[in-house]
């Protein structure tokens, strides 16, 4: 059995769940935050047999789609006056598909 860590978008999250429940696959929707962005996105946990794993992994790369992001990026510290400050620009970012893990399930019970 496998577990898979699917991080994805918002936008793309409850398509997701839909499409997988319907094709009847256990999903758990986390809410969390990308440590680059600080900006929210989606994780989902789908534990499945080893052999219905392509087909979920078929399912995140129809659904979920990349977008560019504008982040806002550090760039110099300057020092006047006594003072220190920091600058930003945006960058421009592409984020997605989505990001996956698979993690291989030492047991799996439900109690
Ligand atoms: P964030 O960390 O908010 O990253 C959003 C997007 O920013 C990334 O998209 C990537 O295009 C860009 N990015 C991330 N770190 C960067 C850096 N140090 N310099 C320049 N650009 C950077 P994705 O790669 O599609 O990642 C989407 C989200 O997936 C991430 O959101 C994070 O929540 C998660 N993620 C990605 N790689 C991960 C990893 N190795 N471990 C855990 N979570 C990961």
């Amino acid at each position: 059995m496998k577990l898979i860590v699917a991080i994805v978008q918002d936008e793309d999250a409850s398509r997701l769940v839909n499409q997988l429940m319907k094709e009847g696959f256990g999903v758990t929707k986390l809410a969390t935050t990308g440590g680059f962005l600080r900006a929210g996105n989606t994780t989902l946990l789908v534990g499945v047999d080893d052999e219905k794993l392509q087909s979920v992994m078929d399912i995140i790369e129809h659904v979920c789609k990349s977008r560019k992001q504008i982040a806002s990026a550090p760039t110099s510290m300057s020092h006047m006056g006594g003072v220190y400050s920091a600058a930003s620009y945006p960058v421009e970012v592409t984020v997605g598909g989505a990001t996956v893990f698979v993690l291989s399930v030492d047991q799996f019970v439900k109690l």
